[in-house]
């Protein structure tokens, strides 16, 4: 089984230098998509059938193909990379940003080319600090290289990239609040549209990409289009990096084809439950995901399977819920996470998000009433999609919302019970 994005990440806890990386064929999908125009460029992505990795899933060669050129909106335009990785439940990014620095850098540059961005940033995670180092290093070694700066290897295209620290907050990692945060602003998310290809930073022409995205273009440039085919065993191309936590055995992170079943994750990779404990559901791609069940288990992790059977893929990093921890608790954690880190810009999210907490919390201390069970139902609506400037209310309603769906009668023990029956 091929592993393009991690197979070269050193296992020693260092990062693959300039040297290494370059000995494994790293810089050839530079090199390649230098002989092409910008437009074979992003055909070959698009192509290549590779989605975003940050939630959302937007095909990437069409992201990019919706960036006016240079002769419709003259520069500057900008490319981002997406390191805020604070998704609960979620620590893919980070593999790929503290071991393969200079394969994200490669995938940057040839993005930026793709769409003739002058400048990119990495907008990075403030507690990524290890990341930050490697990064730094990376990026001197390659403006040494000639891989960045003027006139990259002779092609007349000329790129500069730098890395900008998060603030620290949950919201900075929406491309909108992060656009507004990188201006020096506070990090409230604007209205789409106009999407930040046409409008972004400071008004200009701007990509955003997860930083696991950006990891696979190289590979795509060096290897083709067929090739990043066949690593998938769904209708897009590709590998993913899942993650589980929870009580498996081996809680980690694999990188496996893009659309390997949920069991397999589970059982196979994680070990399956450890002893003692019965599997109950899961949330598939991080905290903002809806639950799924054990009738669920033999779905692909791909974005369109994971859809079918009412979530999401999402980051594709699964939290997986026992038998022995009670859902409340859970979604009560999640809902004060995700309240606290809430920017306040929209209503519904600023008012929605403490209510919903402070009604779980009630409700886990035994002091529930059944009319907040329909609370919960309208809360959900109220923060559904299409209320608010950005995901993060809508997201944060998603395991609430399938929790009441999926594990109602556990809520109801609490009320009837007047206590939490798990502790
Ligand atoms: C041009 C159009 N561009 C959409 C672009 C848009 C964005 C991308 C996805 O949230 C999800 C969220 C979290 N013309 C376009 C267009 N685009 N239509 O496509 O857009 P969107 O709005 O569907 O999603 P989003 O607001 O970017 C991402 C979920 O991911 N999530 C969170 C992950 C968090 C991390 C992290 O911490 N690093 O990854 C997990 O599931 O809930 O639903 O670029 O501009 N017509």
């Amino acid at each position: 089984m091929e592993k393009p994005l991690t197979a070269h990440i050193p296992k020693d806890g260092s990062w693959l230098r300039l040297k290494d990386y370059e000995r494994v064929g790293g810089y050839q999908g530079l090199r390649q998509a230098l002989k092409m125009t910008p437009k074979e460029v992003i055909d070959m992505v698009k192509d290549a059938g590779l989605r975003g990795r940050g939630g959302a899933g937007f095909a990437t060669g069409l992201k990019w193909s919706l960036v006016p050129t240079p002769d419709q909106i003259p520069g500057p335009h900008y490319l981002i990379a997406n390191g805020d990785e604070m998704e609960p439940g979620t620590f893919k990014d980070r593999l790929l940003l503290e071991g393969n620095p200079h394969q994200l850098i490669e995938g940057m540059i040839i993005g930026a080319y793709a769409i003739q961005a002058e400048f990119s940033y990495v907008f990075l995670r403030w507690g990524y600090q290890f990341a930050e180092k490697a990064l730094e290093e990376a990026i001197h070694e390659a403006y040494e290289a000639g891989y960045l700066g003027k006139n990259i290897l002779g092609s007349g295209f000329s790129h500069e990239l730098s890395v900008h620290i998060s603030a620290g907050r949950y919201i900075c990692g929406e491309e909108t609040a992060l656009i507004n945060a990188l201006e020096g602003k506070r990090a409230n998310p604007r209205a789409k549209p106009p999407f930040p290809v046409v409008s972004g930073f400071f008004g200009r022409p701007t990509v955003v990409n997860n930083i696991e995205t950006l990891s696979n273009v190289p590979h795509i440039l060096s290897k083709g289009v067929s090739w990043y085919k066949s690593l998938s065993k769904c209708e897009d191309g590709g590998t993913k990096l899942y993650g589980v936590s929870g009580k498996v055995k081996r809680p980690g992170l694999w990188e496996l084809p893009l659309g390997t079943s949920f069991r397999e994750i589970l059982e196979e990779h994680a070990g399956g439950m450890r002893d003692g404990y019965q599997f109950k559901g899961a949330l598939p791609g991080g905290g903002s995901t809806d639950f799924i069940t054990a009738e669920h288990l033999d779905v692909a992790m791909d974005y369109n399977s994971v859809a079918k059977v009412g979530s999401r893929m999402g980051t594709g990093t699964i939290i997986v819920l026992d038998d022995k921890t009670c859902v409340v608790g859970m979604v009560l954690n999640l809902e004060h996470f995700f309240a606290q880190e809430s920017c306040g810009w929209c209503t519904p999210c600023r008012e929605g998000l403490p209510w919903t907490e402070k009604l779980l919390l009630a409700l886990e201390n035994g002091e529930g009433k059944m009319e907040d069970l329909k609370i919960f139902d309208d809360l959900t609506r109220y923060m559904g999609p299409g209320n608010t400037f950005c995901a993060l209310a809508p997201g944060a309603m998603e395991p609430l919302q399938s929790a009441l769906k999926h594990f109602r009668a556990d809520f109801e023990r609490h009320i009837h019970e007047h206590r939490c029956p798990w502790k």
